[in-house]
């Protein structure tokens, strides 16, 4: 199903083509863009999938295979893997029989991990010396709050979950298509969260009945082509297929003063600091009240979201 109803919530995501006006746009507006015609370096030209198997060579990478287009965290319906990175690029590139078996209907993803996924942030310049100075990020952002630059390598037709992050990034298109849909963090209450993800899968034949608020979620659309870079604004939902075999690179940078980032948080996934405390607050704040009477929890529930909304009102 496209209902008609949800076709009337779809913005294009505008595009720029100078980067000083995309500057200025994130510092004021705080909304998607598309930047055109950067000049990345070399990558552009060079990063495919043969170039990469031929230049990547000593390396295994940690993956996502999936036997479904949609991949489902909440439920995970996904499997981690490791394979030599060659491997990978030759069966995401392909999906047909290689060296290792291979199953036609697996679907493989790599978000690239740093050198000890447990204590290293991601970055290619460091992981991937190979290929270090054939990339050059747009200067959407200062250097010395750059956090993580992350390799996006995906089969065709495989959709990552609609999730946010806490950090402003960028999503380098290198090469293939990808079609990006994105929510404005105002519509939260529209989809459905568990955690940083939603979850309404399907998000264009939604289960209305089962996920009815989200009809009213406006969504934010493009295609990604290979040289565009899209930026995604902090607590933005955003839901990425790849529409071909698809290279990416996602570089994320801290936007905030450093104390309100987890500082083990390797991933940069985490909620803020203050965030964190704000839920465990709220856990407390529930086990305090289910000790009472159903009807005064529900009277001092209603109170308790007063005293936030007045919060909010207030400001
Ligand atoms: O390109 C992808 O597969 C996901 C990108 C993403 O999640 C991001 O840019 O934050």
């Amino acid at each position: 199903m496209f209902d008609s109803d949800l076709m009337v919530n779809v913005v294009p995501v505008q595009s720029f083509s100078d980067e000083t006006l995309a500057k200025e746009w994130i510092k004021n507006k705080r909304e998607p863009f598309i930047l055109k015609n950067f000049d990345y370096g070399p990558c552009l030209q060079k990063w495919n999938a043969e170039y990469m198997m031929e230049k990547v060579n000593n390396k295994t990478v940690k993956i996502h295979v999936s036997s479904k287009s949609e991949m489902d965290f909440i439920n995970k319906n996904f499997l981690y893997r490791t394979l030599p990175f060659k491997e990978l690029i030759k069966r995401a590139s392909q999906n047909k029989q290689t060296d290792f078996f291979i199953d036609e209907n697996e679907k493989y993803y790599l978000r690239s991990l740093g050198a000890d996924d447990r204590k290293d942030v991601a970055d290619i310049q460091k992981d991937y010396p190979e290929l270090s100075n054939e990339i050059r990020y747009p200067p959407l952002f200062e250097l010395e709050n750059f956090f993580s630059s992350v390799f996006r390598i995906s089969s065709a037709g495989l959709r990552l979950w609609t999730h946010y992050d806490i950090m402003d990034n960028i999503l380098i298109q290198i090469n293939g298509k990808k079609r990006v849909v994105l929510f404005p963090p105002s519509d939260v209450d529209n989809l459905y969260m568990k955690g940083d993800k939603s979850q309404v899968l399907e998000i264009d034949n939604p289960d209305l009945s089962k996920y009815p608020l989200f009809a009213h979620a406006k969504k934010y659309e493009c295609i990604l082509e290979a040289g565009d870079v899209i930026f995604i604004p902090s607590l933005w939902l955003h839901n990425v297929i790849s529409v071909s075999f698809s290279i990416g690179v996602n570089v994320f940078w801290k936007h905030l003063d450093d104390e309100f980032y987890e500082k083990k948080d390797v991933y940069g996934n985490k909620d803020l600091v203050a965030a964190q405390k704000a839920f465990l607050f709220a856990d407390k704040a529930i086990n305090e009240l289910n000790r009472l009477p159903l009807h005064y929890k529900e009277f001092y529930i209603k109170r308790v979201i007063q005293k936030f909304q007045k919060n909010l009102d207030d400001e």
